[in-house]
């Protein structure tokens, strides 16, 4: 039996198992797994390194649209590329329905700028802001089928929120379409009221934007989102939980039954809120909501992933230039409130992960396995095609050197943004090799890929939605 391709001599790495093997890859999907193969055409030699499924990052922002003197730093080529170099093969961007469009419209845009310029592979979630009759009693359903599966709301921002009403409709559409829904929980009303008193008191450099989204914006939010989970009777998402109080809330609604899921993401293991202080504007780069916390906090998060509250890492990826057109524009100067929320993270997510987590004994190679890719693929409806290492999966696989002592510098990255909320630390393991669908895409410092091969992925519908839950 010959292959394109063999990975040779690596430790494999699932979700459940690590182990040695060997990998044949025929047309882009994995063919074999056993203790010895050969006969390929290309053998790629995995000696000392682990073989785990590409990532899946599937929060990420890129060429999204914002305020009109604001400029996002990623397009699907930069944003791709970044991805392969930090081991993932799938990312998953929303898709935002602005004010007034419908979700084709606002679908059709994001195509163009998406089909034909990404390195890995890409599926949209849609971020509802529109929630009218004709989008909820027609275009969802319609899109769901298609395969668009999963969508996003907001209970804060003044372009974005929706109203109590609203969420409940959305919900309730969701419940009838099978649609996955995930929660932006911080309250408008509450942030407002505590910005507008800051602001009297002359308090708007960037570190105010913590005190005035504290905890308790947050919990109260997270408990509003998950009591209406339960009056409308579907599972929901709450995205980059950034603290004890709001995992608590999830964890307590499971307890009674609820299907309520939790996602947190790296700034929330390794960033805190002194990092928003800092001398002309430099907290701004660390400006991301929920804003990162405390150490007690981080010490939470740890514990959502290590006893599964939290099933899935996300970068939330969200980048903005320190510069004119993004953290630094005249408006920003005047008060915290108007610096673009959200920072880049998606060439770093699974470095942190790996260093933090498994090389400092806080999880182990399997839930890091299952948090960067396998519950993604699993959550959102691509499992078992991505997300895991087995016989007729995609051969979507890193390469990984779990002992290359590196450092975060932003000049060996190669996202869009023009800095990193994470230089200077230090990591141990980085992937090495990222292969989409057979193919090599990146290998060390070199983009292989020359001609981007990503491919638009329609999904199923949720496990969770359709009551086959797989986690
Ligand atoms: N929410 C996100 O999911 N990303 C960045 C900013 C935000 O508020
Ligand atoms: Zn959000
Ligand atoms: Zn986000």
């Amino acid at each position: 039996m010959s292959f394109d391709t063999i990975i040779k001599g690596g430790t494999v790495v699932t979700a459940s198992d690590t182990f040695k093997a060997d990998i044949g890859i025929r047309a882009g999907r994995i063919a074999a797994i056993a203790e010895a193969l050969d006969d390929a055409a290309t053998i790629i030699d995995a000696g000392g390194k682990l073989v785990m499924p590409g990532g899946i990052d599937s929060h990420v922002h890129i060429s999204q649209p914002g305020a009109p003197d604001v400029v996002m730093a990623e397009d699907f080529e930069s944003g791709t590329i970044a991805a392969a170099f930090g081991g993932n093969t799938t990312v998953m961007p929303f898709c935002l329905q602005q004010k007034g469009q419908t979700l084709r419209e606002a679908l059709k845009a994001y195509h163009a700028e998406a089909d034909g310029r990404c390195h890995i592979d890409v599926s949209f979630h849609l971020i509802l802001t529109d929630p009218n009759p004709g989008v909820l009693g027609q275009e969802l359903p319609a899109l769901v089928e298609e395969g668009y599966t999963s969508l996003k709301v907001f209970m804060t921002y003044d372009d974005m929120m929706l109203k109590d009403r609203e969420l409940l409709e959305v919900m309730a559409a969701a419940r009838r379409t099978g649609a996955f829904v995930m929660i932006h929980a911080e309250g408008y009303d509450t942030i407002r009221f505590l910005a507008d008193a800051l602001e009297a008191e002359g308090k708007t450099a960037p570190y105010y934007h913590g005190p005035s989204r504290p905890v308790a914006v947050e919990r109260e939010a997270t408990h509003r989102a998950i009591s209406f989970a339960e009056i409308t009777d579907v599972p929901i998402m709450i995205v980059h939980v950034s603290n004890r109080q709001a995992m608590e809330e999830i964890e307590r609604a499971r307890r009674r039954g609820l299907n309520i899921s939790g996602e947190t993401c790296p700034q929330y293991l390794v960033l805190t809120e002194e990092d928003m202080d800092g001398e002309a504007m430099q907290g701004a780069k660390f400006v991301c909501s929920p804003p990162p916390r405390t150490t007690e906090d981080q010490a939470a998060c740890w514990e959502g992933l290590q006893h599964g509250i939290f099933s899935v890492f996300s970068s939330d990826h969200c980048p903005y230039r320190f510069a004119e057109d993004g953290k630094l524009t005249a408006k920003a100067h005047d008060g915290f409130r108007w610096v673009p929320n959200g920072i880049p993270g998606i060439e770093t997510r699974l470095p942190i992960l790996f260093s933090e987590g498994v090389k400092k004994g806080r999880i182990s190679l399997n839930q890091f396995v299952a948090l960067t890719a396998t519950n993604h693929a699993k959550t959102y409806g691509l499992y078992p095609k991505k997300g895991t290492i087995a016989v007729g999966a995609d051969a979507d696989i890193a390469l990984w050197d779990p002992d290359i002592v590196r450092t975060i510098r932003q000049t060996d990255l190669h996202h869009g943004c023009d800095y990193t909320p994470y230089e200077g630390l230090e990591i141990t393991g980085w992937p090495v090799l990222t292969m989409l669908r057979g193919r090599v895409v990146t290998e060390g410092d070199t983009l292989v890929s020359t001609a981007p091969e990503g491919q638009y992925l329609p999904r199923e519908r949720s496990p969770f939605t359709t009551g086959k839950q797989i986690l």
